[in-house]
C-alpha cells in the first residue's frame, strides 16, 4: 500500500458521502462538502487506517471512522477561521467557508460536520459493538477535555506571553489530542495489545508535538501559496509559539529530535511500520 493511494481512497469516500444528500436545506451539505473537498493532507484518517492495518488487513472496514476523524478536523478548521476566532480568508488554498457561504452557514457547516461525524461513529458502533471504546476516545479528544480545551487556552491568551507549560498544554489538546486519538482508535479497532497501545500513545504524543512545532515554523518561514493559508498569523496576533519561545534553529532541532524519537517508538512494535515511518518523515519535511 502507498500513502498516496490510501489518501485517494479517503478522498473518494468523503466525496461520495454527500452525493445522495438532498432537500430544502441542501446548501448545508454543499457548505460541509466544500471545506472537505478543497484539499487537506488527510493526516488523521491516514493515521487511523495505517495503525489499524498494522494488525488487520481489511482497513476498508474502518473507513467510516477515518472519514469521521476528517470531518471533526475540518469542522475545527471552519470554526477556527471564523471572524470571531482567527478571522482567516484562506484555507487549503481556497476561500474559507464563511467567505463563500457567509458566517451563519459556516457555523452551521462546522456544527453539521461534527454531528455527522458522531452519527457515523454511532452507526459504526451499532454494527460493531466492540468499537465503542475507540469511538468514545475520538469524541473525548474533540471535546472540552481535548481539542476545545486547547482552543480555549489559545483564545484567552491571545496577545499574552504564556509559559512553556501553558503552551504545551494548549498544543497537546488543540492539535495533539485528535492526532493521538486517530492513532489509538485505529490501533484499538485493530486489536492492538496494551503494550502496543502504550508505545503508540507515546508515539502519538511526540508526533502531535513535532507536528505543532513544524506548524509554528511554517507560519514563520513557510510559503503562503504552498501552505494555502495566510502566514505570519501567530506573530501578527501576538501569540506565544515554539518559535517565539525558542527561535527558529532550536525549533528545527526539536522537530528533528522528536521525529527520530517517533521512529524509535515505532521500531519497538516489532512490525512492518514502513508506511507509518514514511508518514512521520513526510510530516517533518512538509512544506504545507
Ligand atoms: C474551533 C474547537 C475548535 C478548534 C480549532 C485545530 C484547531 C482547533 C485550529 C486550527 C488552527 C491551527 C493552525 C492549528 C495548528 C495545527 C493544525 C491543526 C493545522 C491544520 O491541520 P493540517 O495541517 O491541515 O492537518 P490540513 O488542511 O492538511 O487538513
Amino acid at each position: 500500500m502507498k500513502l498516496m493511494e490510501l489518501k485517494n481512497e479517503i478522498d473518494l469516500w468523503l466525496n461520495n458521502y454527500f452525493e445522495a444528500k438532498d432537500g430544502y436545506h441542501k446548501i448545508i451539505y454543499e457548505a460541509m462538502h466544500y471545506s472537505l473537498s478543497i484539499g487537506g493532507k488527510r493526516i488523521r484518517p491516514l493515521l487511523a487506517l495505517i495503525c489499524y492495518n498494522l494488525y488487520k488487513s481489511d482497513y476498508e472496514k474502518i473507513m467510516p471512522v477515518a472519514g469521521a476523524l476528517e470531518m471533526i478536523h475540518t469542522y475545527s478548521l471552519i470554526h477556527d477561521d471564523l471572524p470571531s476566532m482567527d478571522n482567516d480568508d484562506l484555507r487549503r488554498g481556497k476561500p474559507t467557508n464563511h467567505k463563500v457561504y457567509g458566517e451563519a452557514l459556516a457555523i452551521l457547516a462546522g456544527d453539521g460536520l461534527l454531528n455527522e461525524a458522531m452519527n457515523i461513529l454511532f452507526n459504526f458502533c451499532i454494527e460493531h459493538q466492540e468499537a465503542i471504546n475507540a469511538c468514545k476516545l475520538i469524541s473525548n479528544s474533540a471535546g472540552a477535555e481535548g481539542m476545545i480545551a486547547g482552543q480555549v487556552v489559545d483564545i484567552i491568551n491571545e496577545g499574552k506571553l504564556i509559559s512553556e507549560k501553558e503552551l504545551s498544554y494548549m498544543h497537546r489538546n488543540k492539535t495533539g489530542a485528535l492526532i493521538k486519538a486517530s492513532i489509538l482508535s485505529g490501533a484499538i479497532l485493530g486489536g492492538a495489545s496494551e503494550n502496543h497501545i502504550e508505545i503508540l500513545g507515546s508515539f502519538g504524543d511526540k508526533l502531535g508535538l513535532a507536528f505543532q512545532v513544524k506548524d509554528d515554523l511554517l507560519d514563520v518561514v513557510g510559503d503562503s501559496a504552498l501552505l494555502g493559508k495566510t502566514i505570519k498569523k501567530d506573530m501578527n496576533h501576538n501569540k506565544t509559539t515554539y518559535v517565539s519561545l525558542y527561535g527558529l534553529e532550536k525549533c528545527k532541532d526539536i522537530c528533528k529530535t522528536l521525529t527520530e524519537q517517533c521512529i524509535l517508538d515505532l521500531k519497538k512494535l516489532d512490525k512492518d511500520t514502513e508506511l507509518l515511518e514514511n508518514l512521520t518523515l513526510n510530516l517533518l519535511e512538509r512544506n504545507n
